[in-house]
């Protein structure tokens, strides 16, 4: 996969994709929301990734946001596209068949915290700062923000992030509830990559069914929820990962997961 804006590189079943413009803190503009909705079309039917990372290049930013450069000539029409089409990337990202983890190496600000909600976990250096700062600009968080946000860690401090503009730690995040774990900058890419590897040692076809099961069930009725769950957890038995995980355990050996 050749792209301008991101770097991809696969080891084992584990996927690391960097957002790369560290020139301008890795912010989104059209090119880099282009290519992140095409490397998700093109990655959700690789059935070798199990874990997708995403991360930022450089030592100061996960992305700050979206590119404010780009956004000064925009008439209301291009805004509404240029936050649709984020919106699209995003969406794409959230639906990977496979756990996507956010590790914020650095500024996660506007569309930068957005797409970090999108991921299904978020691991953060103690030197990350989270924040919706589109009010300081006279604007709102488009990329999901008032939406995401909100779901993730209830109204009421999402309203405190989204009106007061401000600059969250990562450890605030934390506590909020929205950041996983928080580490020491030097630590989090190995940490992000040991919560990678375990997750990919687990029935793969399991995770993609209890991400759909959490994701989609979140949005509905709880009746509807747990339909869905029993649905997916039926559907798991024809898949052979169900016969070798329950066979390893009754043979009291490790399951080794073929995702099929
Ligand atoms: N867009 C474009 N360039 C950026 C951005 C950005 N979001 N953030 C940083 N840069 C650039 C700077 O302009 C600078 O470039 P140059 O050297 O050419 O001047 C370079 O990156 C380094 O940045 P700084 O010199 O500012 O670095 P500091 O360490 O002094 O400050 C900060 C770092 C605090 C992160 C600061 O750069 C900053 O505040 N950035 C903007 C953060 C922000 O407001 N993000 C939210 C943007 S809005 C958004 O994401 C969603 C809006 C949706 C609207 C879309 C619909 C149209």
């Amino acid at each position: 996969m050749n792209f301008e804006t991101l770097l991809y590189q696969q080891n084992g079943h584990i996927g690391t994709l960097t957002i790369n413009r560290p020139q301008a803190l890795n912010a989104l503009n059209e090119q880099v929301l282009k290519e992140l909705k095409s490397f998700a079309d093109q990655i959700k039917s690789d059935k070798s990734v199990r874990v997708l990372i995403i991360t930022g290049s450089g030592e100061k930013a996960f992305v700050a946001g979206a590119d404010i450069k780009a956004m000064q000539e925009m008439n209301p029409q291009e805004a509404e596209e240029f936050s649709k089409a984020a919106q699209t990337a995003f969406n794409a990202i959230e639906g990977l068949p496979f756990a996507v983890i956010a590790a914020v190496n650095g500024f996660a600000l506007g569309g930068g915290c957005e797409l970090a909600l999108s991921c299904d976990i978020i691991l953060a250096s103690e030197k990350a700062k989270f924040g919706l700062p589109e009010v300081t600009l006279g604007l709102l968080p488009c990329f999901g923000g008032t939406q995401r946000l909100p779901r993730a860690i209830g109204l009421y401090k999402a309203r405190e992030m989204v009106f007061s503009g401000e600059f969250y730690s990562a450890q605030s995040c934390k506590e909020f509830g929205f950041v996983n774990q928080v580490f020491a900058p030097e630590e989090l890419l190995n940490e992000t990559l040991k919560l990678a590897e375990t997750i990919a040692s687990r029935g793969p076809v399991a995770v993609s069914k209890a991400k759909q099961s959490l994701n989609t069930g979140f949005e509905m009725h709880l009746t509807d929820g747990l339909r869905q769950e029993a649905v997916l957890f039926g559907e798991l038995f024809i898949t052979e990962d169900h016969n070798e995980g329950i066979g390893a355990f009754v043979e009291k050996r490790s399951p080794s997961f073929t995702g099929n």
